[in-house]
This record gives C-alpha cells, sequence and structure tokens, in this order.
C-alpha cells in the first residue's frame, strides 16, 4: 500500500461532486493501492448540506478513504493536496449573459490559482470542471505562478466520450472498439468533435472510423452539432444539466493523467497551447494528448484538412476572446 496522498474536490456540496467522490474513494481514479484523504471544500452557506455529503462518504464504508476535510476555508482545503478537481462554480442562471458567468466564474478561479499558489504541493495536478472550464483553467494558472503551466487543464473530456458514444451508437459496436475520437479547442458550442483521427475495431484488425462509416455528411454536420449541444439537450430532458456523466469524465480525465495513456491512443484534454496545429497560443486548448509518467504532450503530425482548419480556428478565437475578457475582469 502507498502513502496516501490528499486530493481535493471543490463544489463539494453539489450534483457533479455528488457523482464524483464515490469514483475517487472507491479507487477509480488513482488506483486500488492508493489511500485517499479527502478534501470537500465549499461555500459557507453549503456547509449544511456538506456535512450529510461527508455522512455518507463515511456510510459507504470505503477501504481506501483515510480522511474526510470538509471546509469553507481553501487555505484547508488546498492544503498540500496532489490533485484538485475545481468542480465548484456559480451556475448560469436565466437571464444571464455567458458574460455574466465568465465575470463571476474567474474570479473564483482568481482566488483558488491564488490558494493552490500558496498551500498546495508544487506538483499539484489541477482539472478545471466549472465552466467556462478552458478560460478558468487559465485564471487559475497565471494566479499560481510558483506551480508549472502545465498541471492547470479543463475538462473536455465529457465532451469526448459523448462523441465516441455517438460513433459507437452509429456503428453498433461496443464503446470499447473506439478509440481516438477526440475534441478540438473550447469546452463551449464552439468546440470540435472530431472523428477522422478514430479507429473501429472490425474483428481482429482496427480500421479507420471514415472507412467503416463513410457517411461524410453524418461525421460533418449531425455528429458534430449532436455532441455541441448535448448538455443542452440533457438539460431540456432533465431540468438539470449533466451530472453523473461529468463526474465519470472527470474521473476518467485525471485517471488517465495519473496512470497514463496506452500506446498509440490518446485523449482530449484542455491544456495550455504552445500554438500546436495553428491553434493560438497561451490560451488553454483541448488537444490530443498522450501521457506518460504524469506528464501529457500534445500529438503532433495528425493530418489536418480545410474543414478541421476552419473550425479549430473558430473555437481558438473564441478562446481569445474569453481570455480577454477574463484578463480585463481580474486586473480591475
Ligand atoms: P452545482 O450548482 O450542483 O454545484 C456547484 C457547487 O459549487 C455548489 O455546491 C456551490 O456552493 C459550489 N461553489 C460555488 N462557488 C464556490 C467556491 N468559490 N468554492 C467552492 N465551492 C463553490 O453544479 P454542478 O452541476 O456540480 O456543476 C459544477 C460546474 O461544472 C458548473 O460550472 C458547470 O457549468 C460545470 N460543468 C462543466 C462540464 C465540463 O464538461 N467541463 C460539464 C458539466 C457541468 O455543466
Amino acid at each position: 500500500m502507498l502513502e496516501p496522498i490528499k486530493v481535493v474536490v471543490t463544489g463539494a456540496a453539489g450534483q457533479i461532486a455528488y457523482s464524483l467522490l464515490y469514483q475517487i474513494g472507491k479507487g477509480d481514479v488513482f488506483g486500488q493501492d492508493q489511500p485517499i484523504i479527502m478534501h470537500l471544500l465549499d461555500i459557507p452557506m453549503m456547509m449544511g448540506v456538506l456535512e450529510g455529503v461527508v455522512m455518507e462518504m463515511m456510510d459507504c464504508a470505503l477501504p481506501l478513504v483515510r480522511g474526510i476535510v470538509p471546509t469553507a476555508d481553501p487555505a484547508v482545503g488546498f492544503a498540500d493536496v496532489e490533485a484538485a478537481f475545481l468542480v465548484g462554480a456559480m451556475p448560469r442562471k436565466e437571464g444571464m449573459e455567458r458574460k455574466d458567468l465568465l465575470s463571476a466564474n474567474v474570479k473564483i478561479f482568481k482566488v483558488q490559482g491564488q490558494a493552490l499558489d500558496k498551500h498546495a504541493k508544487k506538483t499539484v495536478k489541477v482539472l478545471v470542471v466549472g465552466n467556462p472550464a478552458n478560460t478558468n483553467a487559465l485564471i487559475c494558472s497565471k494566479y499560481a505562478p510558483s506551480i508549472p503551466k502545465e498541471n492547470f487543464t479543463a475538462m473536455t473530456r465529457l465532451d469526448q466520450n459523448r462523441a465516441q458514444a455517438q460513433i459507437a451508437a452509429r456503428l453498433s459496436v461496443g464503446i470499447e472498439s473506439v478509440r481516438n475520437v477526440l475534441i478540438w479547442g473550447n469546452h463551449s458550442s464552439t468546440q470540435y468533435p472530431d472523428a477522422r483521427h478514430a479507429l473501429v475495431k472490425k474483428g481482429a484488425e482496427e480500421v479507420k472510423v471514415s472507412d467503416a462509416l463513410p457517411d461524410t455528411a453524418w461525421l460533418q454536420d449531425q455528429f458534430i452539432t449532436t455532441v455541441q449541444k448535448r448538455g443542452a439537450a440533457v438539460i431540456a430532458a432533465r431540468k438539470m444539466s449533466s451530472a453523473m456523466s461529468a463526474a465519470k469524465a472527470a474521473g476518467d480525465h485525471m485517471r488517465d493523467w495519473w496512470l497514463g495513456t496506452s500506446d498509440g491512443s490518446f485523449v482530449s484534454m484542455g491544456v495550455i497551447s504552445d500554438g500546436s496545429y495553428n491553434a493560438p497560443a497561451d490560451v488553454v486548448f483541448s488537444f490530443p494528448v498522450s501521457i506518460k509518467n504524469k506528464q501529457w504532450t500534445i500529438v503532433q503530425g495528425l493530418p489536418i484538412d480545410d474543414f478541421s482548419r476552419g473550425k479549430i480556428e473558430q473555437t481558438g478565437q473564441e478562446l481569445v476572446e474569453e481570455r480577454q475578457e477574463a484578463l480585463s475582469v481580474c486586473e480591475d
């Protein structure tokens, strides 16, 4: 058995955390031999609810959970953590513009960046889930200058999982038969779900999805819009935003970061852009990455056609605009 690690989940009294905490505590994310001390951070008015979550965590009787620390104090929540799931954010309310949401939430991520800088391990792996996730991750990193920029990532794994599920359903194969479906850019409606580099198992072999599914019109249109609008479709049906699937995706993202990807496979993560694939530099952009020894690397050399180039440019442009808005809010 390894020494316990401290892991923080913010927004711990919220709906995504409700599904995520069990996955982490059960060993699905950091491995079956990794004990965990769970730090649960939320805002003061949610401490009563959080108490109930703590009771339930205890009642799950999970052997890997060696301690539970509920708190509203970021200094306590972020103390010595090695992994941080930043889920907590203000939800979009009726009548609220995307811009209003951005200014409310980037301020939260500025404060949390400062707290991580002061209190977390310098090797902490940060996954931002709270929206606007990419720009929140950028701001968080900016205010945590003593932690490497590579340690701040944003979640586009839910979009990737949605895309993979759509392809598997269209081909009538199991989800595990499909790999390397990816998401470029922003976790927003400009994201570009891309199956051009994806592979599907056919008997003992693997073939390109585009060969197994020669329906370019579907791949370029309905597939993309279904994935882009999936979050809204879930809200319309459930009257609440995606939570179980978002928690599963957060677990998938961190597990792959912690334990690595297999050879030839890649996953989508919002990471600090170096300008690869003509994406704008210095925004948190979702790229295909492979992971070894807890370090991600942007997969290079994927062929990009004009269609993809246009989509990458569009989502990149949105991120540049968000960065500008966010920086002006933070400097106020
Ligand atoms: P909930 O409203 O159920 O929970 C959010 C929790 O965060 C609340 O308990 C709230 O008190 C807490 N919180 C607010 N400010 C905080 C702060 N400063 N410090 C600590 N906690 C704070 O939302 P939930 O459904 O769990 O969603 C959380 C976030 O995930 C939202 O921003 C949502 O937009 C975002 N999502 C991101 C996704 C992605 O793929 N990147 C997909 C799912 C989800 O929509």
